[in-house]
């Protein structure tokens, strides 16, 4: 009762600061004026509502992560070389002195440095991607974007999954617990997960994208189009795992038992909002990054210090990220990734 009183204020002051404070570009927060025009909408009452829920969504996230044994670490913005497998977004290079720098694509390559020193690490890491301007359509992708990123020592993929399972298990049932009036606001029936999410090989994945049309690989990367059909196909999340040897970077490691296949994963939210969270065990010996760099066309002389610390030996870990604006577009049921972040750039598009 008291919540439904509470509630019903809460709606008429949304409602009456909506009809007596028009601001420009607040009508759609979809829209991309609304991305222009940020400094007018930023003080729409729904953005407010969604930075609500993200705050709690962070303080889930490192919580569950610190009490599973995970010590945060600041994450790298700039350095000499980043993540090439960042399905055909580009890189950006700065300027640094003398020598070209990249600016991060995802720290994948720093977390192998610092599984040397401590057995479970995780960062915010904000990453830079530009994503092809046909992109800015999707309401899916943003060129700058942050991701929890983290690795283990001596973990497999599968233990990585059953974690990734049980991160979003926990964010979402705090949200629920902290944040009912948000979600009510958004007008959001976010429903508790049931574990375990199903599974589905790469193969299984294009098997049944290919039964409903879908022009799909079985070597490639599932295309983002049908990925999302996929993602509508279910009302739980679920994973997609063993990926075909090329289709990802050469940190991902190929199953010795099993040549062509890589011990890898994403995981994908449901009701059509595609891909959330990706990783993998990592391919750690120099020969083998070697190996994997040639069969991708990369140069080895781009990525010097990363072999050279291979060469003196990192253990064996697996790691996966999520991003934080992809999960907050899931948890809030919003119809644009730009939605679910303050400063959102979307490609192509100029914004504060
Ligand atoms: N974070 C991912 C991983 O750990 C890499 C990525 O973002 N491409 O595998």
């Amino acid at each position: 009762m008291k919540f439904r009183k509470f509630h019903m204020f809460f709606r008429k002051n949304l409602m009456r600061r909506e009809s007596t404070q028009p601001i420009m570009g607040q009508q759609n927060l979809g829209s991309l004026e609304s991305v222009r025009q940020r400094y007018q909408t930023i003080k729409h009452p729904t953005m407010k509502l969604v930075l609500t829920v993200q705050d709690q969504i962070l303080t889930s996230l490192r919580e569950f992560l610190r009490k599973k044994g995970f010590i945060e670490i600041l994450a790298p913005i700039i350095g000499p070389a980043t993540d090439p497998g960042i399905r055909g977004a580009k890189q950006v290079t700065i300027q640094y002195y003398d020598t070209p720098f990249k600016v991060m694509s995802s720290m994948i390559l720093y977390k192998q440095m610092m599984i040397s020193s401590f057995d479970k690490v995780f960062a915010l890491s904000p990453n830079i991607r530009l994503e092809p301007l046909e992109s800015a359509k999707t309401g899916r992708h943003l060129v700058e974007f942050r991701q929890i990123d983290l690795e283990m020592v001596h973990a497999t993929y599968n233990e990585a999954m059953h974690l990734a399972e049980a991160l979003l298990l926990s964010v979402v049932r705090e949200v629920m617990e902290n944040c009912y009036e948000e979600l009510e606001g958004l007008g959001r029936d976010l429903r508790e997960l049931n574990p375990p999410f199903p599974r589905l090989t790469h193969k299984e994945a294009v098997e049944r994208l290919r039964s409903k049309g879908h022009v799909v690989s079985y070597v490639e990367e599932i295309p983002w189009d049908a990925e999302v059909a996929l993602s509508s196909m279910h009302q739980c999340a679920f994973f997609i795992y063993d990926y075909p040897l090329v289709s990802r970077g050469f940190y991902d490691r190929e199953d010795p038992n099993r040549p062509g296949i890589l011990r890898d994963f994403d995981m994908l939210y449901p009701e059509g909002f595609g891909e959330a969270i990706s990783g993998g065990e990592r391919e750690h010996t120099y020969t083998g990054v070697l190996k994997r760099m040639k069969l991708t066309g990369i140069d080895p002389a781009e990525y010097e210090w990363y072999l050279q610390m291979l060469k003196e030996g990192v253990p064996h870990s697996v790691g996966f990220g999520i991003g934080v604006e992809r999960l907050t577009r899931w948890i809030c049921g919003l119809k644009t990734i730009w939605e679910a972040v303050p400063f959102p750039k979307v490609p192509g598009i100029v914004s504060p």
